[in-house]
């Protein structure tokens, strides 16, 4: 896709929403919040969703849940939620996990059946003594919990699905061409961040993960600490892309910990896609997708990845705009 389609393909999308290139660092680091951030531009509608939660002064966790809601319940998203594409055997399984400014955490992983991830996520959080449930396990918590059984396959997404197992070529690898292809359906996984007017951080990741995965594999996203991790003395990350590489590198608690030692959330991005690169060489790095987010307590922000078309969506109030991430290749 040339710029001015992928540019026109955002503004179709969120009329509201500018596009500018990512500058290095913060030289001008100031207070901003409230703010909101997530992967891709697709997710500008999310922003807006969890945009409105802030204005009306709830909290940071109320926002990122909101907002991770949109893209589950769209069944035009294939990597989130209803919708989603499948794993090989043809089944939706979902992560999704949340992390608040306590230190409070919850996740599922591979849960089926359930539109909303985020929601249960919320539940092991809030409502168990635990922080990860999996599978039928996370699938009965969620019954109990009074959600409802529903059938995330679409028409497109079987469609999709069937097309793919008459060659069922199963590579986990997202290629440049993969990422091209989601960019063009404007939608990936989410992972979204937000700082409220009480200067609280939260953070919340929800995807159907790798399409056409082995059943059971669990990515980053739901795993704090690789797909998500807030410390809200600091700042907080999250991540999209090839799973195993991210949990590879803790990606997002490395991010945090890089701004605790002076980074800018770009430069602290930055240093966790070298990180990867560091350990698995170039040649293995060119052919996989990384990216990722940060935003610090002062509200600064800050985006990287590994190969190019990754973005970022902003929501503070100066408006709603996607930010063209700098790449490493
Ligand atoms: C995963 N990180 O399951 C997710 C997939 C993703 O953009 O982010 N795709 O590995």
């Amino acid at each position: 896709m040339n710029r001015r389609k992928f540019v026109k393909t955002i503004g179709a999308l969120a009329p509201a929403a500018a596009f500018v290139n990512s500058t290095f660092g913060n030289p001008l680091s100031k207070q901003v919040k409230p703010i909101v951030i997530s992967t891709w531009q697709g997710n500008v509608k999310a922003n807006e969703k969890a945009w409105e939660q802030l204005m009306n002064n709830l909290p940071a966790l109320e926002a990122v849940h909101q907002g991770v809601m949109v893209p589950e319940a769209d069944p035009d998203d294939m990597s989130v939620g209803y919708g989603g594409l499948p794993d090989r055997d043809g089944v939706v399984t979902l992560d999704a996990c949340i992390m608040d400014h306590l230190g409070n955490i919850g996740a599922v992983m591979a849960l089926e059946n359930i539109i909303h991830a985020s929601s249960v996520a919320r539940g092991v959080m809030e409502k168990t003594p635990h922080v990860q449930l999996v599978g039928d396990g996370a699938l009965q918590f969620a019954l109990e919990q009074g959600f409802k059984k529903e059938n995330l396959l679409t028409e497109k997404s079987v469609a999709a699905w069937k097309e793919w197992l008459k060659t069922s070529l199963y590579n986990p690898m997202t290629t440049v061409e993969e990422i091209q292809k989601s960019i063009e359906n404007n939608h990936d996984t989410i992972g979204m961040l937000a700082l409220d007017h009480q200067g609280n951080l939260s953070g919340a990741c929800s995807t159907s993960g790798m399409a056409y995965k082995l059943h059971g594999r669990v990515g980053d996203s739901p795993i704090i600490g690789a797909g998500l991790y807030v410390d809200n003395e600091i700042g907080a990350a999250t991540a999209t892309g090839v799973g195993e590489e991210v949990v590879r590198i803790c990606g997002s608690h490395t991010i945090v910990e890089a701004m605790r030692y002076g980074k800018s959330p770009e430069e602290a991005c930055k240093s966790a896609v070298e990180r990867l690169i560091k350990m698995k060489g170039e040649t293995y790095c060119k052919k996989v997708q990384i990216g990722f987010i940060a935003v610090d307590k002062n509200g600064n922000t800050g985006c990287y990845s590994l190969l190019p078309k990754f973005t970022m969506a902003v929501r503070d109030q100066v408006g709603s705009r996607v930010i063209q991430a700098k790449s490493i290749f």
